[in-house]
Parts: C-alpha cells; structure tokens; sequence
C-alpha cells in the first residue's frame, strides 16, 4: 500500500492520478498482505480464517496470503461452478506461488503451513470467493475494483482488522463441557463455534480432550463424544492406521448410533474412525444420516491405556485412560 499513500499524498486531481496509473502500471500495483489461521499458545485452539476475510484492492494488485498455524489449510479460488475437489487434488494439480486468477481457471495451494506464504495477482476487476479446501466454513470474499474506484481502506487497516478477529475467533470457545447427555466417565473430544463476517464464514475449533487422564474400574465403559459442527476427530489406542476415516474391525454399533469397542488389554489396537457431526444440510443435495459423534469403550482389565486423536495428536490431542481393579 505504499504506492497508494505516496500517490494521495501529491496533491493530483483524480483525472491525473487515473493517467498515471495507466502510464505507469507498476506504480498502481499494490502488495496487500493477509494471514491464513490463528491458533493459541499452547496450539489447542486453532482459527479457521482468512484474516483478513474481506479485502477491496484494485484490478492488477496481488495479495500475499501468510499461513500462521500448525494445523494446515489451502488458499484456493475455483471458478464459479467448479465442483470442490478434495484438497489433495487441487485444481487438479497446485499452482505457482504468483499465480494470477481472473476467474477463467482455478488457482489452489497444496496444504501449507505456518511460515509459508503464497501471492496471488488479480488482473481483472470482478468479485472472487476464497475457500480453503481442507476447513468447509473457512471462506473469504475479495473485491477487485477498477483502477478509476477509490480503495475503500488501506493496509494498516486490514491489519487491524485481522487482529481483532483472530482475537475474537481464540476467545469465542473454550474447552468443555459441552455435551449435557454426559454421564461421569465422559471425555469431551472437540468443541468448536462456526461465524461469519459479510466477507465470509470461520469457526474455531478446540484440539484437545477435556481431561488428560480419566480413571475409571475394570468392567466401566468411557463414552467420548465430539461437540464440533464440522471437524473431525479419532479416539486411537495402539497402532495408528494408515486411512483414519474408518473404524478398526473390532468396533461395532450401539443401539442409539454410537460406536463401541471393548479393550481386554494394553496390546490392543482400537480405532473409532471420524467421529464427526454430520454435514451441512444444503438443498439439492440428498439427505444424509445423523453423523457418529459418539464412541464407547469398555475396558475389561486394570492397566494404563494412553490414546491419540490420529489426526491432531501434533497439536497435543491426546489422552489416558487409567483403569484402577
Ligand atoms: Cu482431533
């Protein structure tokens, strides 16, 4: 933003300031910056935004998208219609760092992380949806207006702006208990708030189970249960699998939907799957069951049974079941 303010402050007429920019395109092409993610301290909470999630810039103007968090996320713009690939195939494929996108064809990130960044050029004056393609309600609107349209803020103020939300995305959920159907030897695996801006929707989400230890007595059941409207999380003893979505053979159905798995001993390899809200409801598309959102398991034997959420363990989702005789 800096050409902009060192344009506005010389003291040339509107009619001016248009030549100029036409005569001399570098000078009207603006870097904006913008943050990708929020996460805590202690990486426990992590913010699924654009931050941030609604920028105006002028037609010829990139943006350099920086990514904050441990958990990782996509900045893609598919072309309107396109139908949402899954994050490992892109577009198909992954575009160059300084792609351009005019809505003609889509311009996608693999999965990257903090420190990484990726600029995308905006030739041509429209309106464009952001979307990461790994976090469903992480979306962002940019605005390309024509060199001739005032910029209506500059760049300090979408720093402000990305501040403020990352502060109220971190603060607006806090670690269990959110279940009320939980009885005592209950473990909270996930909580998380959905919100919106005009820009776009974010929610945050809570990596972590509420207790770091639950003690129960050989023959109890634990009942995990996740409160989250949209992400994912396992409860894994043993050997990790290579695909997390489906349950290790040993788990079955109980009556009410929720999954159950007896452990007799430490040796023992038990998966849940995803245990996860089901999907949005959309019109158009067909209906869906109720999602699985709850997994038991009885532990028949003493003994010390740690356990992982397979898919957020590195952000610390972990867990020990202690069964006292
Ligand atoms: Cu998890």
């Amino acid at each position: 933003m800096v050409t902009h303010n060192w344009i506005r402050s010389l003291t040339f007429s509107r009619p001016v300031l248009i030549l100029l920019a036409l005569l001399i395109p570098q000078l009207a092409q603006a870097q904006w910056q913008a943050t990708v993610g929020a996460q805590n301290g202690d990486l426990a909470k992590q913010g699924m935004a654009f931050l941030p999630n609604e920028m105006w810039i002028h037609a010829g103007d990139s943006i350099t998208w920086t990514f904050d968090t441990a958990e990782p996320h996509t900045v893609s713009f598919l072309k309107t219609g396109q139908v949402r690939p899954p994050d490992q195939v892109g577009c198909p494929g992954f575009s160059p760092d300084g792609s351009a996108f005019d809505g003609s064809a889509c311009v996608t990130t693999p999965r990257l992380k903090e420190g990484q960044t990726f600029t995308v050029t905006f030739p041509t004056a429209s309106n464009f949806k952001l979307v990461c393609l790994i976090h469903r309600n992480m979306t962002a609107t940019i605005h390309v207006l024509g060199l001739a349209e005032p910029l209506p803020h500059d760049q300090a103020f979408y720093d402000k702006q990305a501040q403020q939300e990352r502060e109220r995305l971190l603060s607006a959920i806090d670690l269990g208990p959110h279940d009320q159907h939980a009885g005592e030897n209950h473990v909270n695996a996930g909580a998380g708030v959905i919100s919106a801006t005009p820009g776009g929707s974010e929610n945050v989400v809570v990596m972590r189970f509420d207790q770091d230890k639950t003690f129960i007595h050989a023959g109890e059941t634990v009942e995990w249960s996740n409160s989250d409207p949209t992400a994912s999380h396992t409860i894994t003893f043993g050997v990790e699998p290579a695909d997390p979505m489906p349950p290790s053979a040993n788990v079955t159905l109980d009556s009410d939907g929720a999954r159950h798995a007896v452990i007799n001993t430490t040796a023992d390899n038990v998966h849940s799957g995803f245990i996860v809200a089901a999907a949005q409801e959309r019109t158009g598309l067909p209906q869906l069951p109720p999602g699985v959102t709850r997994f038991r398991i009885t532990f028949k034997n003493p003994g010390t049974y740690p356990y992982i959420c397979a898919i957020h363990d590195e952000l610390g989702m972990t867990g020990t079941v202690i069964v006292q005789p």
